[in-house]
């Protein structure tokens, strides 16, 4: 095989683990913790999951496991969005099973949770795992959005895992995913088979976090993928200082992404759509945040910047959140009528018809692509597929159209030329950067040890993140203590929370008191390329997010 010379490299990377890893596979024990609830809609969830209620939180910590050495079959899933390290959960969790018992098998199913569906399953030997370790992708097994939700579906993923006579599955997954895996493990549980399913978090959007899931597996690496590239344009910007870019960063809802960057990078505008939300801010405004940061630049001579967008900005604007809630519903009930018509024309009269009077006038408003595009195909669990508008795009035509007209009244003398990107696609098959290659590994062990320990309904987490791998803690969370009831599609439903930026949270806090003062520079912060091979601080640095939310700074590297 022709390998990259960093590829070769990467496959000799052996992953640092929390010490309670590195020992015996038997000397690594659960120990019941107390009991996690959820802290909201606690009597709904107890009726809703019966078997899975009131568990305790489990840490890993020393102590006799024969368990840890039974032969075990274990069949692993990787659903939603690539995000890096997924490989090496594999890799960790096949460790685990293999330091057990040698004789114990792995099954990836394949093309998400649908595999375990159809029983498309691979077995995973040894010389496979070998052929990806530390490398990025999910195409060991592929990956897939199929929600496991009508009662055939979960009869059949039962059937499957009985005719592999597996003792656990794991579903490595964000929000979404996870919640399917609390609903796998009860219906298991119901079903008197001793089959356990766990959780591993996944995500590059970082919205699956809360105290005990310090952050999600791949955050880290798409992060510092984007914060290079963002640095690169910043210093193009202030070579050529003729172009204002927009850049639209991935983040289906939460702006997790585009505020680290901003904290890396320092950009000069960088909207965080959960402050949108908060402060009721139309569309218009957030042109006109924009707009004041160009006019202040050009008044300085500066006519070039840097604007971060997040992805899922449009469905927090307000009128547009309402819109889309509007189109979403339309679009589900006539859902065979409206496949019916050909054109957009069609496909456009068909929705005006049936939108509110407001929504329709905002509908008409935009321009054609973005009319086009809030028409799409909805995802299997009913989201907008926000990776496909382009509201970067939208913002920059109506910054310049906004600046047109204040020229015509004299009131803007700058210049205003733009150019637009996304980053998204790019970092969720990046090489793990150390701090994701690390953490999965010992998120995979982790859950063989609560597999073998026959738990089931839970997530495998480990802790103590902004410390080094040695001082990092291993255990699980029950799912059913991270939910609460929402509404989805009309029905009120149990799902994981998801975690939005937290306004009053210390990176957000962080941005906004520096924010005015990034907004009129032109000394950018330039990230550089990830490190994997160097110093420590070069290459173990966690995410801005993560040193301010454990507010453990200088701990590591
Ligand atoms: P997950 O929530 O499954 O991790 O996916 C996140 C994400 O990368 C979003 O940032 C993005 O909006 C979406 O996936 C794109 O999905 P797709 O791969 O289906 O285009």
């Amino acid at each position: 095989m022709d390998y990259s010379p960093l590829q070769s490299a990467r496959y000799a990377y052996a992953p640092k683990l929390p010490a309670i890893l590195r020992g015996p596979v038997n000397q690594a024990a659960p120990i019941k913790c107390g009991i996690a609830e959820p802290t909201v809609d606690r009597d709904r969830l107890k009726a809703m999951f019966p078997r899975s209620y009131g568990m305790p939180e489990i840490r890993i910590g020393k102590g006799d496991n024969p368990q840890a050495k039974r032969l075990m079959r274990v069949g692993v899933i990787l659903s939603g969005g690539p995000a890096p390290g997924g490989h090496n959960v594999i890799a960790g969790l096949f460790d685990g099973l293999k330091a057990g018992n040698a004789e114990s098998e792995l099954y990836g199913f394949r093309g998400g949770p649908g595999g375990l569906v159809d029983d498309k399953h691979m077995d995973i030997t040894a010389e496979l795992v070998d052929r990806y370790r530390n490398t990025g992708g999910f195409d060991l097994i592929g990956s897939g959005r199929t929600k496991i939700e009508s009662p055939e579906q979960f009869e059949k993923a039962l059937a499957t895992a009985k005719r592999r006579a597996l003792d656990a599955v794991v579903v490595v997954g964000g929000d979404d995913s996870n919640t399917n895996a609390a609903l796998l493990a009860e219906y298991f549980a119901a079903s008197g088979e001793k089959i356990a399913v766990l959780g591993v978090p996944k995500t590059i959007d970082g919205d699956l976090k809360n105290e005990a899931i310090e952050t999600s597996f791949g955050f880290d690496t798409a992060t510092k993928l984007y914060s290079e590239l963002i640095g690169n344009i910043e210093r193009d910007a202030a070579s050529g200082r003729k172009y204002w870019h927009f850049v639209k960063l991935m983040g289906r809802s939460a702006s997790h992404i585009a505020l680290e960057c901003a904290l890396q990078c320092r950009p000069n505008v960088a909207l965080i759509s959960e402050e949108v939300e908060a402060g009721g801010m139309g569309l218009g405004e957030v042109v006109g945040t924009i707009v004041a940061s160009v006019k202040q630049r050009a008044d300085a001579g500066e006519n070039f910047g840097v604007v971060l967008v997040p992805e899922g900005l449009i469905e927090f604007v307000p009128e547009m959140k309402v819109l889309i809630g509007e189109i979403n519903e339309i679009l589900a009930k006539g859902e065979a009528a409206f496949k019916s018509l050909a054109s957009f024309v069609d496909h456009k009269a068909f929705v005006l018809e049936r939108l509110s009077a407001p929504s329709a006038r905002l509908y008409e408003s935009l321009p054609r692509g973005i009319q086009e595009q809030l028409l799409w195909d909805r995802d299997p669990h009913g989201n907008v597929q926000v990776s496909r508008i382009e509201t970067e795009k939208l913002l920059a035509e109506m910054v310049k159209a906004r600046l047109a007209e204040l020229a015509k009244e004299g009131a803007f003398k700058g210049k205003f030329d733009f150019q637009t990107h996304f980053f998204g696609y790019e970092g969720r098959c990046a090489f793990p950067s150390n701090f994701d290659a690390d953490y999965c590994y010992s998120l995979g062990y982790t859950a063989f040890l609560l597999a073998a320990s026959g738990l089931s309904g839970y997530i495998a987490s480990v802790k103590r993140l902004s410390s080094p791998a040695a001082e990092w803690e291993a255990g699980g969370v029950p799912l059913v203590s991270m939910m609460n009831i929402e509404r989805r599609h009309g029905e009120d439903r149990p799902v994981i929370r998801k975690a939005l930026v937290d306004l009053s949270g210390a990176p957000f806090r962080e941005f906004a008191a520096r924010r005015s003062a990034w907004a009129l520079s032109s000394d950018y912060r330039v990230p550089g390329g990830m490190q994997y091979f160097g110093p420590s601080e070069l290459t173990d640095r966690p995410t801005a997010t993560l040193l301010l939310e454990r507010a453990e700074p200088g701990k590591r590297g």
